[in-house]
């Protein structure tokens, strides 16, 4: 029975049980389109291998990937042919089972993201060629695609994406509806305002896609078995792993999971509880529609951002698919609770049109002759969401040698470069690239079952939401991370997510704007922040830093330990420095402030999203090398609570019998002291560059602590400031950020930070040889600072750099100068054009603005103030 979507309309109710039956007895469209592929010259071949059973069973490998769809049998694929002598890959049904074989199966070179676009991009030309690698047809289509702007806000947000990537080679054109008619000519063109046209969008067959990999994986000597599933996963005291099925044991140096949405059960098998949960994903396909058929070629992929579907031609019909909001989607929570029925394989959910047909208006809207469309297929089915929507891919802290590829919700287009990805970094022991959004080790405890459903509901629902920049989602907070002062700050600022805690973003006060107002442009926390600035250039201003990661490493090997981790000198007891961890590439993989408590006991201190990211670095190198050390986490039980400005000493004084001045306490000197009576590790150090102190101390006494402050300070006039004034404060300062001016695409010579890289230190530090002979080869790029010329927009970061009519580079972070009055980036540019004075244009919003070259910092840091005046200079 084939029912027109205007009937639907009218008479869903009635129709709905019919449409079930009609829809079961359809074929899917998985199987129409296997049926084409196995007409390609190649497939028989590969089936015809596929199952393992009878064949020699591998009881050792270099590397187990569990898990045989896309993701998994890529890294297979990418291992095998980079030379990896025993790669095995264990299925527990067949490949593509779970969520790979109903994929819709888009391409794209778009993502909103600066790192990711480098996956869709080697993905897309790794499908380009793999039919002629493999011999097995891929059924790869390449229409283009077009995503519709229908709103001035759109329109923004196009043009704020189109800036961050133009150093990308991906191509992407922002066009207006004439084109985007010509490009897609049934479209009702009432509401469209533009388009961003990416000509190398559109899509792919999973299916075949996952075949030709396999075929590739075996090719160059890769072992795929099925059935095979794992049952347990054991650890051994040299830190490989006993992989357990019921076919046998594999002995594995290091495992992989890729299982889809069932990873969940297999990070079990270790004590893990992956922050991961299946979503019902459906696809509706249309039978053939004449207008469609009568094209003369196929049309581009479509994306109506604000009726939040895609839509692509599907042979002589249509293929939707919509992403209901958080309210309508539906998880698949008894998965988390009672684990993935046993067998689960190639099904399907029940499907529901009638959860998605405000999507179906919609698009009936914007391509009317949907209209008159038969449904001949509904495809439900399980994808696998991460909280935030990303993947998490790479070494997981916690357990050596075990890796995570999972929480795909666009497996097809992230397959090809992720398993490159991966594949680089297990056989080069650092990231190929920077791609930090998808460490795994961004989830932690607190990212909890409950948690992650909330999450995913949102994410989900929010899949074509306006990405503004500092967006804040609110889902799922506050978390089990509570600072102590939470409580007494909630009411009163705007709080921002990091890392599972709340920390403050802006304070309001009476008269202020205090909704939640992202923009594009400056919005209504642009003159709080100027307040807050103005407290702590001139005042003293406290701010909650317990999100901060904290870690104590003692033991007896604790400095040879460090020396080694670390490019700069160890501190000496009592002090305190600035430490980068370099990968052995010589790029920059963390930055940490070290502090010497007493002799051998040492704390870490590292940025709210780097905690587990950086603990996991420094527990490998302490295990790979067999370190003598101790290394705890004690983010969880330590608050911290920075206090800064000229007048922090006034009021700190008054709350201690030691003396605080210059000369008893000097910058980044450490000491254990009692504030207000409460014992706390009180370090002068901060991040806004003024005098100050940051207090740490029990967490269970940050609330006391911040209450005495806040009382010896009220004659200075003491009040709270947040990250966003510390941002501007920083960047005035030219403090680097990690994540931003430094990561690990960049090394520290270029990020400007020689200062803290000691290459003559005797200690051969990861990295030094690298970074040696990268400061012999001499530097190609470099990190510099830009005034701008802005009127009602700042720069965030990742905006292109144009000089000469070309794109010559990016910023990497930005803000209001609220001392200078003016817009402050720092930007990476070619070396020959690193010089002050130097004019360039920094593109915001698809205008472009003059820029220059500055000698930094805008503004004198405290401490370099003190010297200057003392040395009789300006300041
Ligand atoms: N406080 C503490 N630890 C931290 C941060 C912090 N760890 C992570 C991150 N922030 C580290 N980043 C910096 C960067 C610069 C400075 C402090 C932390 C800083 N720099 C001064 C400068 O560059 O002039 C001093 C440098 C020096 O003379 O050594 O203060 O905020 N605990």
């Amino acid at each position: 029975m084939k029912l027109g979507l205007r009937l639907l309309l009218q008479h869903r109710d009635l129709l709905l049980p019919a449409r079930d039956r009609a829809a079961a007895a359809v074929p899917c469209l998985r199987d129409l389109r296997r049926t084409v592929s196995t007409e390609s010259k190649a497939e028989s071949s590969v089936d015809s291998q596929s199952s393992s059973l009878g064949k020699r069973w591998k009881d050792t490998a270099e590397t187990v990937i569990i898990g045989g769809g896309c993701v998994g049998v890529s890294l297979a694929y990418h291992l095998a042919k980079a030379g990896m002598k025993d790669v095995v890959l264990l299925e527990k049904s067949e490949l593509t089972a779970g969520s790979t074989w109903h994929a819709a199966g888009l391409t794209t070179y778009f993502h909103p993201g600066i790192n990711l676009k480098k996956i869709h991009y080697y993905s897309i030309k790794l499908y380009e060629d793999l039919e002629e690698e493999t011999g097995q047809a891929v059924g790869f289509h390449q229409p283009g695609s077009i995503r519709i702007a229908s709103t001035p806000t759109r329109v923004d947000e196009l043009k704020y994406q189109t800036t961050r990537g133009r150093w990308h080679p991906n191509p992407q054109y922002l066009v207006g509806p004439e084109k985007v008619k010509e490009l897609f000519p049934l479209l009702n063109m009432d509401k469209v305002l533009a388009g961003l046209y990416n000509p190398g969008d559109g899509h792919i067959d999973p299916y075949s896609l996952t075949m030709a990999l396999a075929a590739g994986a075996r090719k160059y000597g890769a072992q795929l078995y099925f059935p095979a599933e794992v049952t347990a996963l054991t650890p051994r005291s040299d830190g490989t792993w006993d992989v357990e099925t019921p076919q046998g044991t594999v002995q594995a140096k290091r495992i992989v999971n890729a299982t889809g949405f069932w990873a969940r059960e297999v990070g079990k098998l270790i004590g893990f509880e992956h922050p991961l949960i299946p979503v019902h994903h459906q696809y509706v396909v249309t039978g053939t529609v004449p207008e469609v058929k009568a094209l003369k070629k196929e049309l581009p992929v479509l994306r109506d951002l604000e009726g939040s579907y895609y839509l692509r031609q599907e042979r002589d019909g249509l293929l939707f698919g919509p992403y209901e909001s958080p309210e309508k989607m539906r998880l698949q929570d008894s998965w988390v609770t009672h684990g993935v029925p046993p067998g689960f394989g190639k099904e399907l959910f029940e499907s529901d049109l009638d959860r998605i047909m405000e999507h179906v208006e919609a698009a009936m809207e914007m391509v009317p002759v949907l209209r008159n469309a038969d449904i001949i297929n509904i495809v439900s089915g399980p994808i696998t969401y991460s909280p935030d929507i990303l993947p998490m891919v790479g070494p997981h802290q916690g357990v050596q040698n075990y890796w995570v590829a999972v929480g795909f919700g666009y497996g097809i287009i992230h397959a090809g470069g992720i398993g490159k990805f991966l594949s680089d970094w297990i056989l080069g022991g650092e990231p190929p690239f920077d791609l930090i959004e998808l460490d795994p080790n961004r989830y932690g405890k607190w990212t909890t079952a409950k948690y992650t459903a909330l999450k995913a509901r949102e994410s989900y629902g929010f899949n074509n939401i306006v990405g503004y920049p500092k967006e804040e989602r609110f889902a799922g907070r506050p978390t089990e991370r509570i600072s102590g002062v939470y409580e007494d700050l909630k009411t009163k600022c705007s709080m921002g997510f990091h890392a599972g805690w709340e920390q403050p973003h802006w304070f309001y006060k009476s008269g202020d704007d205090i909704a939640y107002k992202p923009s594009f442009r400056r919005t209504n926390w642009f003159e709080p922040v100027r307040r807050e600035y103005n407290q702590v250039m001139e005042k003293v201003g406290v701010i909650d830093l317990t999100p901060f990661g904290k870690f104590i490493v003692q033991g007896k090997d604790a400095d040879k330990f460090l020396d080694h981790l670390f490019a700069n000198v160890i501190p000496k007891v009592g002090f305190t420095n600035i430490s980068h961890m370099l990968t052995p590439r010589g790029r920059v993989y963390a930055e940490l402030t070290v502090s010497h408590l007493s002799p051998g006991e040492f704390l870490l201190i590292t940025g709210s999203g780097s905690e587990l990211h950086d603990l996991r670095w420094i527990e490998d190198v302490a295990v790979q090398g067999k370190h003598n050390v101790e290394i705890v986490n004690v983010t969880d039980e330590v608050g911290v609570l920075g206090v800064a400005g000229p007048l922090s000493r006034k009021v700190l004084q008054k709350l201690t019998s030691e003396s605080l001045s210059e000369d008893a306490f000097k910058f980044l000197h450490g000491r254990r002291m009692t504030i207000g009576d409460i014992p706390v590790t009180a370090i002068r150090i901060s991040y806004t560059g003024e005098l100050g102190w940051e207090l740490y101390h029990k967490r269970q006494d940050t609330a006391a602590l911040y209450h005495k402050i806040m009382l010896a300070g009220e004659e200075e006039g003491i009040d709270n400031f947040g990250t966003y004034a510390m941002n501007a404060l920083r960047l005035e300062k030219a403090f680097r950020a990690w994540g931003a001016e430094m990561n690990c695409d960049t090394n520290p010579l270029e990020a400007g930070l020689q200062y803290f890289i000691k290459l003559n230190k005797p200690a051969d530090f990861i990295g030094k040889t690298a970074l040696m002979k990268i400061k012999e080869k001499g530097l190609r790029r470099k990190l510099v600072y830009l005034t701008l010329e802005t009127d009602t927009v700042d720069p965030e970061g990742n905006e292109s750099i144009w000089h000469s009519g070309k794109v010559i580079g990016n910023t990497t972070s930005g803000a209001y100068s609220y001392c200078t009055n003016q817009s402050l980036a720092f930007a990476y540019v070619p070396i020959e054009l690193s010089v002050a004075g130097q004019k360039l244009e920094v593109e915001l919003l698809g205008k472009h603005y003059p820029a220059t070259i500055v000698q930094e910092p805008l503004v004198f840091t405290e401490p370099t103030r003190n010297r200057m005046q003392q040395r009789g200079g300006s300041g």
